[in-house]
Parts: C-alpha cells; sequence; structure tokens
C-alpha cells in the first residue's frame, strides 16, 4: 500500500500495474463436514486442500472441518448445501442415490477390480458425467476421494464361503442396491446412517457392518467386532461436493481454486488411504480381530451370486449409465 500511497492509485494504473484481482477473491469461512472421525484420511486430504486455499486466497479463506457426523449424516449434510445452509460435504455416493440415482452405479457389487480402474472412470468422462447430473440437484461435486473397497466384519463367525451370511444381521448404507446384494446373499441386511453403527454393534442389534479397513480401523469397529474378511465386494468413492447456490456467489477464480484445492485434497487422500490400508489391517488384528481371505472360487460363487443385481437395478440407475460403465471398463481392461 505504500507504493500506491506514495504514487495514488491513479498514476500507479495509469503506469498499466496489474491490480491484483483483490476483488474477485472474498473473505470466506468454509464449513466442511464428514461423517468418519479425525483419525480416517479424509482429514489429510482436508488438511492439504485447506493449505491450498490459504496459498490461494491470500489467507483469505478458513476451511473448518467437522467429524464423525456431528454435523448430520451425509444425506442430512448434503441437504444443507442444497439449501445454502453449510458450504461443504465430503460424503459417500452411496446415502445420495435418491437425489441422483445413477450413483447407484458404484454400488454394483464387485464393479471395480481395483483402485487404478476405480480413479479412471472417477476421474474421465464417466465420473464427470455424473457430477454433471448432480450439478442439476443443487450440489457441485469438486472431486472424488477415496472411501474404498468395503470387507465385512462380524461378531458371529469367520465369513469363508457364501454360506456363511445366511441370517447375519448386516448394517448396509441407506441403499437398494447394498439391500438387495446383502439379502441376495442369505443376510438379513439392516440399513443404516453411519453414525449409528459403532452402538448397534455395541448393543447386539445387528451382527454386521461393511466398510473399507481403514475405516474399521479409525472408527474402532474392533471394540465391538470379532471377525473381519476380505470379501472387497464394493469400492465406495467419496464426494466433495459444494453448496450450488454458495457456489454461484463465488467469482469464477474462486470457484476455480475450489476446484483445484479438492483435486490436490484428492491426490493427497487417496495416497494416505492406501498406504494406510495394510496398516489398518494389521492393526485391527493387533486389536483382536481374527481375519480371514476367501478363496478364489469361493468370491466367484458369492460374485456370481450377486450377478443378477446389475439387472435388477438397470433401470433405476439408468440403463444408459450401467451401458456406459461397462463399456468404459471394458475398454480399460482392453488396454
Ligand atoms: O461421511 C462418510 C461416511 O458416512 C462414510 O464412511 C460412509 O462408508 C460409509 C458408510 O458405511 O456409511
Amino acid at each position: 500500500m505504500k507504493t500506491l500511497a506514495k504514487f495514488g492509485l491513479a498514476t500507479v494504473l495509469a503506469a498499466g500495474v496489474a491490480m491484483p484481482a483483490a476483488a474477485e477473491i472474498s473473505n470466506r469461512t468454509i464449513t466442511v463436514s464428514n461423517g468418519v472421525s479425525e483419525t480416517h484420511p479424509v482429514a489429510d486430504g482436508v488438511a492439504a486442500m485447506r493449505e491450498c486455499m490459504t496459498e490461494r486466497t491470500g489467507g483469505a479463506w478458513t476451511l473448518n472441518a467437522f467429524w464423525s457426523s456431528s454435523l448430520g449424516d451425509d444425506l442430512q449434510a448434503t441437504q444443507a448445501l442444497r439449501s445454502g445452509t453449510q458450504e461443504m460435504v465430503i460424503t459417500s455416493t452411496s446415502p445420495l442415490v435418491g437425489l441422483e440415482p445413477s450413483l447407484g452405479v458404484f454400488d454394483l457389487p464387485f464393479l471395480f477390480a481395483d483402485a487404478q480402474e476405480a480413479d479412471a472412470i472417477l476421474d474421465g468422462p464417466f465420473g464427470q458425467m455424473i457430477s454433471d447430473r448432480l450439478r442439476e440437484t443443487g450440489v457441485v461435486n469438486l472431486a472424488y476421494w477415496e472411501n474404498g473397497f468395503r470387507n465385512l466384519t462380524n461378531s458371529l463367525r469367520p465369513v469363508t464361503s457364501l454360506d456363511d451370511f445366511d441370517g447375519m444381521r448386516v448394517r448396509v448404507m441407506q441403499n437398494n442396491i447394498f439391500l438387495d446384494t446383502f439379502q441376495t446373499l442369505g443376510a438379513n441386511a439392516l440399513p443404516m446412517a453411519f453414525g449409528e453403527v459403532f452402538t448397534a454393534l455395541e448393543t447386539g442389534t445387528i451382527d454386521a457392518q461393511e466398510n473399507p479397513f481403514v475405516t474399521i480401523h479409525t472408527s474402532q469397529f474392533y471394540q465391538v467386532q470379532d471377525y473381519v474378511s476380505a470379501t472387497r465386494h464394493a469400492y465406495t468413492p467419496f464426494m466433495v461436493l459444494f453448496s450450488g447456490p454458495i457456489f454461484g456467489t463465488y467469482s469464477e477464480q474462486e470457484q476455480q481454486i475450489l476446484f483445484d484445492c479438492a483435486v490436490i485434497g484428492r491426490d493427497v487422500q487417496r495416497a494416505v488411504s492406501r498406504a494406510l490400508s495394510g496398516d489398518s489391517l494389521t492393526a485391527i488384528q493387533a486389536e483382536g480381530m481374527n481375519f480371514n481371505e476367501l478363496e478364489t472360487a469361493e468370491l466367484e460363487r458369492i460374485r456370481e451370486a450377486v450377478a443378477a443385481v446389475y439387472d435388477r437395478h438397470a433401470e433405476t440407475i439408468g440403463e444408459d449409465v450401467v451401458e456406459g460403465i461397462r463399456t468404459a471398463l471394458a475398454e480399460l481392461r482392453s488396454n
């Protein structure tokens, strides 16, 4: 400001000195919530996002994070975004299928073979198509982060075969595709918000739940579960959603900062999630959980048992969407 004061604003402008686009970046406080605990790798992504925002706005933005469903579950927080009363939520896709049915495509059992496939689909044209559809519901998907490959935990027995699911009271996300998948496996599937799972396991209301090793570890499910089986039956993405009404009040420069910083956060969060997965499995075993893998033939039997879920839900998801991901995956796998 000394320069401006000394020469006067008009002089400086006349000299064609580029003025900082200060008018395009306002002071802002951004609230982000999530259902997992602050020890989960989502926190590493948020920290990277916060550092990026501070750098890109010169400290004009503050990012405040709230954990463990303290601002409501995924769907409640997403509704707050749509009404413009909260800026951001990091949520699984699964609880939002009532809002955007095509999100259900990511719940189809055994869809992705590995994380690299998931990244290629989510970060490519297919993922962008899904984000474009979400935009019409009042939220902006800034980036896909990683929840991860889901594995079953329970308090009854090791699950080593299709028959072991029989009658097991398994909590599933509030999503008809997960409900159908576990009912087809012979389980008694019970939809429930993530924030209620620990207590339901602790009180014996349910026998089982399914989540990535990192979530099992950071949500301390090892305290209320005895067995963990490497089913890898689905891969759930996280989405970094921003309120559409609030997004519309941001300048183009600010909107670009949101996208850029969410992508920087994505790369950190995915890296930490994948680096931590093995350590989390070791940690939950050290806490007393009995781990088992399943024979390839048994996993194939389970996969075949739930194959019909694709056809049963194609109409709800969108025949074009299911066909689209099959085509995208076939192209990936042919390379
Ligand atoms: O906010 C994210 C959590 O709700 C996430 O862990 C969802 O995997 C999930 C579950 O099982 O509900």
